[in-house]
C-alpha cells in the first residue's frame, strides 16, 4: 500500500556508461542524478525496469569502474529508506548480488507482477518477450543467461579482457542499429502482443516496459495500458504512478513536464 503523499517511478535504459567520451558520460550521469535528487521530494519506490548500466559484469570480488555519482545517489536514497527495485536488461544481465548485498535493492531477472494501491502492475525490461526475434532468443539463452558461459566467461577471461570484449560487441549492436530510426509498428509492437496474451490469463491495469527505446501508451484493453518508458539517450521520459493515475513524464535537467511528444520522428541513439 502506498503512502498517501507519496508515489511510483518508473525508469529505463539509462545506459550509464555511454557514450564512451568522459564529458559525454559524466554529463549524461549527472543528469540522472538531477533527477533522482528532484523525485527524492515524493518518491515512495524507484522502479529501474533495465539498461541501467550500457555493461555491467558484477566478478566475484570485482564490479565494472564508474557510475560513482548514480550509485552514489542510489545509496543516500535508500538510506532514506526509499525501496528501489531493479530489473536487469540486455545490457546489465549479469547483475547478482552487489546491489542486494550493499544496498537492499531487490533484483529481478524475470518479468514480475506487483500490486501497488490495488492496481496489478506486470514489470519486464521488454527483450525476449513476444513473438519473433529468435536469434536474439537463442544466444541469450546459450551465451548471455546461459550459467556455465557467465562461469567460464568470469574465470577464464582476466577482466580487462572480458570486459574489453563485451565493450567491443555493444559498440559493434551500435553501429548496426544505428543504421536504421526505430520504428513505431502499432498494433504489431511486439510488446503490446506480449501484454495482450498475458492479459487473458492474468489480467493487469498496467503493462510497464524499456528496451523499446520508444516512449509510448498504447491501449491493451479498454482499462489496461501498456506503457513503454521510452530511454534516457533521447527522451529522458520516465513514468510516474500517484496511486490512482500513470502518467509519462519527461525530464529537462530541472523539472518534469507531461510527454507529449511526436515519438515517430526519433532516431535511434542520434546524438
Ligand atoms: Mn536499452
Amino acid at each position: 500500500m502506498l503512502d498517501n503523499s507519496k508515489k511510483v517511478y518508473f525508469a529505463s535504459d539509462f545506459h550509464l556508461g555511454y557514450p564512451d567520451e568522459n564529458e559525454k558520460k559524466h554529463q549524461h550521469e549527472r543528469l540522472i542524478c538531477s533527477w533522482l535528487e528532484h523525485i527524492q521530494r515524493d518518491v515512495g519506490h524507484l522502479f529501474l525496469v533495465g539498461d541501467i548500466f550500457d555493461l555491467w559484469f558484477e566478478y566475484r570480488h570485482v564490479v565494472p569502474k564508474g557510475f560513482i555519482r548514480f550509485l552514489g545517489k542510489l545509496a543516500e536514497m535508500r538510506d532514506k529508506n526509499i525501496s528501489i527495485t531493479i530489473f536487469t536488461g540486455n545490457h546489465d544481465c549479469w547483475m547478482y548480488d552487489y546491489f542486494t548485498t550493499e544496498l537492499g535493492v531487490e533484483i529481478y531477472h524475470q518479468p514480475k507482477s506487483f500490486v501497488i494501491n490495488q492496481k496489478k502492475f506486470y514489470i519486464a525490461h521488454g527483450d525476449a518477450l513476444g513473438p519473433g526475434d529468435y536469434f536474439y532468443k537463442f544466444i541469450r539463452t546459450v551465451l548471455f543467461r546461459n550459467p556455465l558461459a557467465q562461469y567460464l566467461f568470469r574465470t577464464v577471461l582476466p577482466a580487462d579482457i572480458g570486459m574489453g570484449l563485451a565493450k567491443a560487441w555493444v559498440r559493434h549492436s551500435y553501429r548496426t542499429k544505428q543504421r536504421e530510426p526505430i520504428q513505431f509498428f502499432g498494433e504489431k509492437e511486439w510488446l503490446q502482443l506480449h501484454s495482450k496474451q498475458i492479459h487473458q490469463t492474468m489480467p493487469h491495469e498496467f503493462y510497464i516496459y524499456g528496451h523499446r527505446h520508444l516512449p509510448m501508451r498504447l491501449k491493451v484493453d479498454f482499462n489496461a495500458w501498456n506503457v513503454n518508458l521510452g530511454d534516457w539517450l533521447n527522451y529522458r521520459t520516465f513514468a510516474v504512478f500517484d496511486g490512482q493515475e500513470l502518467q509519462l513524464q519527461q525530464w529537462n535537467g530541472t523539472f518534469a513536464i507531461a510527454f507529449e511528444k511526436n515519438f515517430h520522428e526519433f532516431n535511434y541513439f542520434s546524438e
